[in-house]
């Protein structure tokens, strides 16, 4: 089926009037490298298990997690598109112990942290999964090396998410400005879907693992409590996927700290910053549940954090009633 009328190519985005453009040279580079990249992560995935790609390594990460053998063929692959966009300076990665430095940059350049492919309980049986990037630009001047890496979701210039689905849909944010674009597989590329995205105001559903409720202290249990009584709960287990049908259609996303679990179970770089300064372009807010997640002053770069994302009125009720209010 043709696409009916001309739909706005990423490609002709990023190099129009697009907000990241003047001001962050290179940052379009970058932006069409993580389109490339999940472009291929995306034919991976839909072949897994003909290509008999599915499982797992046998070996576990840096998080002491079990790696999927997506998981490392997907950080292969934005590892790959990110260092030939000729813009980066350095790369972290949720499946990569240590940060990946580029070699060979002159002046300008960006520093990416990703979680190359999201939802590892989900990749085995055709439930939607993603990919997720923060991006920062290089200081002038500065030689990165692996504290480059720990800056403030705050200082993020822009921040991107792909999600494997029903289709394949890659949002890009910058200050201000949010924006959906599909894979279209005539043209092989992405088109603008999603102009100007806001969270809506309304928010039917909450997204949160109740299995763990007994292990939540008492004012989080309240806090649950209280989204349950009120909306319809829907939970993919995998955070792009909540967090894509929440931005689109509003709703509150909640990994809270627990007694199993008390620096929280979603990684502050990877997945909570990026994500965290999506949600504040269109209108929501993210929480550790005490703290704004972009004002975090990073200590390493594998940490952990709580997390409450979505609707910024029902994130700060939510709030409240976690810190006994
Ligand atoms: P991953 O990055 O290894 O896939 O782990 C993070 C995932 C999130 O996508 C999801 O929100 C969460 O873990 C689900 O955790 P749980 O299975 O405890 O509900
Ligand atoms: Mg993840």
């Amino acid at each position: 089926m043709a696409v009916i009328g001309h739909r706005t190519t990423l490609q002709e985005f990023v190099t129009s009037d697009w907000e990241g453009n003047g001001q962050h040279d290179g940052l379009d580079a970058v932006i069409m490298a993580i389109a490339e990249g999940s472009i291929r992560v995306q034919r991976q995935v839909q072949q897994a298990s003909l290509a008999d790609a599915l499982g797992t390594t046998g070996e576990t990460n840096v998080q002491g997690e079990i790696v999927q053998r997506l998981d490392t063929a997907s950080s292969d692959i934005f590892v790959e598109t990110l260092s030939q966009s000729g813009h980066i300076a350095v790369i972290g990665c949720e499946e990569i112990e240590k940060p990946v430095i580029v070699e060979g940059l002159v002046a300008d350049g960006y520093i990416v942290l990703m979680d190359p492919l999201d939802g590892s309980s989900n990749i085995d049986v055709a439930v939607s999964i993603g990919s997720i990037f923060g991006i920062w630009q290089k200081k002038p001047g500065e030689t990165v090396n692996e504290d480059s890496l720990l800056r403030p979701g705050n200082e993020q210039v822009a921040a991107a998410y792909v999600v494997y689905g029903s289709s394949t849909v890659l949002v890009l944010a910058t200050k201000n400005n949010v924006c959906g674009f599909t894979l279209d597989s005539e043209s092989g590329g992405f088109a603008l879907t999603h102009p100007n995205i806001k969270i809506p105001a309304d928010c039917p559903y909450y997204s949160t693992n109740e299995g763990n409720n007994k292990v939540l202290d008492e004012p989080t249990q309240k806090a649950i409590t209280l989204l349950r009584d009120k909306y319809s709960q829907r939970y993919v287990g995998s955070l792009v996927a909540d967090f894509h049908r929440n931005l689109l259609k509003g709703g509150i996303f909640a990994y809270p700290a627990d007694q199993n679990r008390k620096e929280g179970r979603l990684r502050l770089m990877y997945e909570a910053n990026p994500l965290g300064y999506v949600a504040e372009q269109a209108g929501g807010a993210a929480s550790t549940g005490y703290e704004r997640i972009l004002d975090i002053i990073p200590q390493q770069l594998h940490q952990r954090t709580p997390l409450i994302l979505g609707n910024k009125d029902v994130v700060e009720q939510t709030v409240s009633v976690i810190k006994g209010g």
